[in-house]
Formats: structure tokens, sequence, C-alpha cells
């Protein structure tokens, strides 16, 4: 796995797996990388450049994917539209990227026999309530909610039929909610940070019951190169690390941990749809693969987080009214909606 094509590695999950990758392994890496609005250059900055090469450029481009593809020993398929939020208002573009891009890279490693690790979320099993004993497993049955988890779901369809119908040498791994350094200010944790250094006060959607199942995005990372190099074709993987916790808990955390009050937070709209709970059970990857998650202290990864983004103002802060004025015309048309 000497020359890697890493899809989508300028984005949050992306970037985190190069810079592992460039830490813990040999490999050459080249960014294929459409450079949306979520996409950070400075996120692959400080990087060997002989070790590391970005490619500007659509993972719907036949020409360019067939190109890419036969130079490298492995694809890592991180690309996708991935905010839920925006998913509801602009679908179309979730459904290019994330199923017609997914589509035209699996031609393309079954073109030129190249081995393929798909990268998925938990979303696609739906939510379960609250007090459900059972968490998602590898045999959990699909059941998206959103137009983001549907395409999500859609991608890992085709990936298994892929792999059943034309022998392609793939595996794929679903993980719970990310955090961590190049974290895009439109997702929860680093909005939240974000708004309090720039005075802006927290939004919590709805009543903040609904529980997310946190990993640190660099034991996601340690587990992709796992299943990289040890995992079985044609297998999904769960990725998890036992972090969950209600949303209003983990603001409750962030307000604490930078000097605020309890209080000092608004109670906003729900999200339309909102999923309940996501949990993960990664009982197979830890037993089969031995792997383990280095943060398991969400306390001290959101202490990390918080001086992460005290630290890299100029990382983030050209994004955030842009992203702020977003979140206020989706609210207008939702209220138009309603
Ligand atoms: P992100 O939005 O931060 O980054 C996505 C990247 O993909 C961006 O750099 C963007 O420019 C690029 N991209 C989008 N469309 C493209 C296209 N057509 N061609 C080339 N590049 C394109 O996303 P993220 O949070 O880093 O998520 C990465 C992957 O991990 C996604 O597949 C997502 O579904 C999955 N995932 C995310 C989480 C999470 O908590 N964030 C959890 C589980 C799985
Ligand atoms: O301002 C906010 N206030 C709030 O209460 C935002 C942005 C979110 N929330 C809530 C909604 C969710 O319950 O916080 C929770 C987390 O929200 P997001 O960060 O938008 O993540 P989520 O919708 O759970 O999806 C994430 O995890 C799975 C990623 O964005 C997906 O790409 C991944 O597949």
């Amino acid at each position: 796995m000497k020359r890697i094509l890493v899809t989508g590695g300028a984005g949050f999950i992306g970037a985190n797996f190069v810079h592992h990758m460039i830490a813990h392994s040999d490999s050459e890496i080249t960014v294929l990388d459409k450079m949306t609005y979520a996409a950070n250059r400075q996120s692959l900055e400080g990087l060997d450049s002989k070790r590391v090469n970005l490619v500007v450029g659509d993972i719907c481009d036949y020409v360019l994917v067939n190109e890419l593809v036969p130079q490298h020993d492995a694809v890592v398929h991180f690309a996708a539209e991935t905010h839920n939020d925006n998913s509801l208002h602009d679908p179309r573009s979730f459904v290019i990227s994330n199923v017609l891009g997914t589509f035209e890279l699996l031609e393309a490693v079954r073109n030129h026999g190249v081995r393929l690790h798909h990268i998925s979320t938990d979303e696609v099993y739906g939510d379960l309530e609250l007090d459900d004993p059972q968490r998602f497993t590898e045999t959990t049955p699909y059941k998206p909610s959103s137009p983001y988890s549907a395409t999500k779901a859609s991608s890992d369809l085709l990936v298994k039929a892929w792999v059943r119908s034309f022998g392609i040498e793939a595996t794929l791994s679903n993980c719970s909610n990310n955090y961590g350094p190049y974290q895009h200010v439109e997702k929860f944790i680093p909005r939240q940070i974000t708004n309090v250094l720039g005075g802006l006060r927290p939004k919590l959607y709805g009543n903040g019951a609904n529980v997310r199942d946190w990993i640190h995005a660099s034991d996601h990372s340690s587990a992709v190169q796992l299943i990289l190099e040890a995992g079985q074709a044609g297998r999904t993987y769960l990725i998890g690390a036992d972090g969950e916790k209600s949303n209003r808990e983990v603001l409750a955390l962030i307000l604490e941990l930078m000097g605020r009050k309890a209080d000092d937070f608004d109670a906003v709209a729900d999200r339309a749809g909102h999923d309940l709970r996501y949990a993960i059970d990664s009982t197979v990857l830890r037993t089969e693969l031995s792997w383990q998650p280095r943060y398991t202290d969400l306390v001290q990864g959101l202490e990390q987080a918080i001086g992460w983004y005290r630290q890299h103002r100029s990382w983030w802060e050209p994004a955030k009214a842009q992203t702020e004025q977003r979140y206020a015309q989706q609210a207008d048309a939702f209220k138009v909606a309603s």
C-alpha cells in the first residue's frame, strides 16, 4: 500500500487521515479534492511535499479519475457532501458527489484492479431510541433518514454490489460522529466553540436530548489504516469509541471548559427529521483487528479541540461569517416552508 489516492483529503477527516498516514507509514499520497466550501488547503500545510500531492478535481470526472486510479495501489474514499442541514436545503449536490462520484470510483477500481476502502457513516442505520439496549452492528439493516444519509447508504450499497457482482477488492467502514482539528465550523462541536470565541451564543437544536457517539478523528484514522492493511476484502467494519453523550451534555462541557455560564446558549428550532440517537458496537474491529481508541476521555479531547480552535483562528475565521449567514438563510427558508 505504498501509493494511496485519498479522495476528499482536504476535508476534515481526510486531512486527519493524511497527517496520520504520513506519520505512521511510508506511503505516498495523492489527495483528489474538488475544494468545495468544506475543504481547506491549510489543513495539508507542513506535510512533506515529496510524499503528499494535491490534485484539485472532481471524483465525478471520468477522465481524471481513470488517469489517477491506475497510478495507485489503493484508493481511500472520503470525498462527499457531508452536512445534514445542507442536505435538507440542497440535496442535489449530495446525490451527485456521494452517489455518482462513488460510482465513477467503483468503475475505475474495477477497470484497473485497484484496492478500495470506502468511508461511510453510522447514519445509514437510521436512529435508535434513547433507552434501546442494542447498538448498531455490522448486521443492522439500513434505514437512513436524511437526504445525506440516504446518499451515503446508496454509495455503500453500490460498493457491496460491485464486490459481489464484479469481485472488486473493497472494504467499507461506518464510523460514528468525529471531532478534532480541521473540522468545519458548520458542525456541532466547532460551531459552538467558535461561537464562544467569536462572541456569539452557542445554538442547541430542540431540547438537546439527541445522542451522538463521539470519536476523535485520529482514532478514526488509526482504524482505517488497520482495515486498509489487515481488513478482509468484501467486509464492513464499524468504528466507534463508546463515546455516547447527549448534545446538551456536550454543550455543557464546552461552556464549562470555556468559562461560560451553563445557560449561555440559545435553544433554536429543531432539525427536520432529526435522528434521535446513534450508537456503535465496535466489538468486531476491536477483537479481529485489535483496534483500540486512544481518546477515551471526551473532556480531554474537547479541551484539546478548544485549544486548537483558539490557536488556529486564521484557519476558521474566513469561513465563520459565511457559515452563520447560511444558517440564518436556512432558518428563514424553513419558516416560509412551515
Ligand atoms: P468534509 O465535508 O469535512 O470534507 C469532505 C471533502 O470532500 C471536502 O474536502 C470536499 O471538498 C471534498 N469533496 C466533496 N465533493 C467532492 C467531489 N465531488 N470530488 C472531490 N472532492 C469532493 O467531510 P468529513 O466530515 O471529513 O467526512 C469525510 C467522510 O467521512 C465522508 O464520506 C463522510 O460521510 C464520512 N463520515 C463523516 C463523519 C463525521 O462525523 N464527520 C462520520 C462518519 C463518516
Ligand atoms: O448548531 C448545531 N446545534 C445542534 O444542536 C448543530 C450544527 C448541530 N446540532 C445537533 C444536531 C446533531 O444532533 O448536534 C448533533 C451533531 O450535529 P452535526 O455536527 O451536524 O452532525 P450529525 O448530523 O450528527 O452528522 C455527523 O456525523 C455523522 C456528520 O456531519 C456526518 O457527516 C457524519 O456522517
